[in-house]
């Protein structure tokens, strides 16, 4: 199905000069289309998941460590009213990116990344994102927030003003304040929804309060998972796209300081996910609309959608575990590592362990 609809996608000059560079354009998506040869469970024994491996970053053009705090503020500037207008550029795009190692997945994007950037403002800001789909599918951009019904890209409202489902070579601008403030997301609604949003249409959407946060070392972390054989369910679990990433590389962080966590549920198919930190506790926004936290936990679980504000500081150099506490999601790469301060190597026997188990026999299995 992809392959046919990707090979008509030529005539898009308005947004092919505006495609991200490294992005290939959409020539070669289409060149991959034909013998994209999905693997499920039966490709892993061979692809896997093998201690060390790691994903091609500079053909996916992103890297997971970079995503981490990566945030996009877009172009700002002051309006004769006083007030800042907040301004973006988004390109829908078909892309092929490795989810793991040697598992390649037809992708669609926004700005060529999955998730697509981590859009960041201010409490009280005018936001303008111009959004063009030069994907060979209609799309919409439809922000968790407050706005109106126009700008709230769902299909079917709004078409006759430019509005709604946005076809492929279209473009449509959304405008809205930023409000409230928290931890949201953004994603396509164009149907059938799941399908769109699990092709790799999603990403974090910040609205910081007025007065800001405490100073912290801030990272977004949305947790995905890919249906790389169209079954409707996931072959691939993960946090930022790449399985056992942070595992291979895991995250620095410094002993003693603020950990702010931007989480973000966006994974289809199974109702529920979760996250855990090994050896720690966090303080927990729902939703970051509060300045107060509402939990302290070593656990949390997300329903697609929801999201919210996880805080921490490590008191002790060392590698610590994080994963989904649903464990069958854990063992099919949604698992990483913190590592704190210089740690001795602890490291690589607690990786090879991280991937014991695989229910497809991969590297590592126990008798
Ligand atoms: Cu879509």
């Amino acid at each position: 199905m992809l392959g046919g609809a990707l090979a008509a996608g030529a005539s898009l000059p308005i947004v092919q000069g505006l495609l991200p560079r490294e992005s290939g354009g959409l020539g070669t998506a289409g060149a991959k289309a034909g013998h994209s040869g999905h693997a499920g469970h039966e490709g892993f024994a061979h692809a896997g998941f093998a201690p060390g491996r790691s994903v091609n970053h500079r053909a996916n053009g992103f890297d997971p460590t970079n995503l981490l705090r990566d945030f996009d503020y877009g172009k700002t500037r002051r309006l004769a009213s006083g007030r800042v207008l907040r301004e973006w550029e988004i390109v829908a795009q078909d892309r092929e990116i490795e989810v793991a190692p040697g598992v390649k997945y037809e992708a669609w994007t926004y700005n060529g990344r999955v998730p697509g950037p981590t859009l960041r403002a201010r409490e009280g800001e005018k936001l303008r994102l111009r959004f063009l789909n030069a994907s060979d599918h209609p799309h919409t951009m439809h922000f968790h927030g407050i706005h109106t019904a126009l700008m709230d890209g769902m299909p079917g409202i709004g078409e006759n003003r430019g509005g709604g489902q946005v076809g492929p070579g279209e473009e449509f601008t959304y405008e809205f304040d930023a409000e409230p403030f928290g931890v949201h997301l953004y994603h396509c609604h164009v149907s059938p929804l799941a399908s769109h949003i699990s092709r790799g249409l999603y990403g974090a959407f910040i609205i910081d309060p007025k007065k800001g946060r405490p100073e912290a070392d801030e990272m977004v972390m949305v947790m995905n998972g890919f249906d790389t054989n169209f079954d409707l369910s996931n072959e691939v679990y993960a946090v930022n796209t790449v399985g056992f990433h942070y595992v291979n590389e895991p995250i620095q962080v410094s002993r003693d300081e603020l950990l702010r966590i931007y989480l973000v549920n966006v994974l289809e198919y199974d109702p529920l996910n979760s996250f855990h930190v090994h050896a720690n506790f966090f303080q927990y926004y729902p939703t970051g609309t509060s300045l107060e936290p509402s939990e302290y936990t070593d656990t949390v679980i997300q329903g697609q959608g929801q999201r919210g504000i996880a805080e921490m500081k490590f008191p002790f150099d060392g590698d610590y575990m994080f994963h989904a506490h649903v464990s069958e999601f854990a063992e099919l790469g949604w698992s990483g590592f913190f590592r704190v301060g210089n740690p001795s190597r602890l490291t690589a026997a607690a990786a090879s362990a991280a991937y014991c188990d695989l229910p497809w026999g991969g590297a590592g299995r126990k008798a």
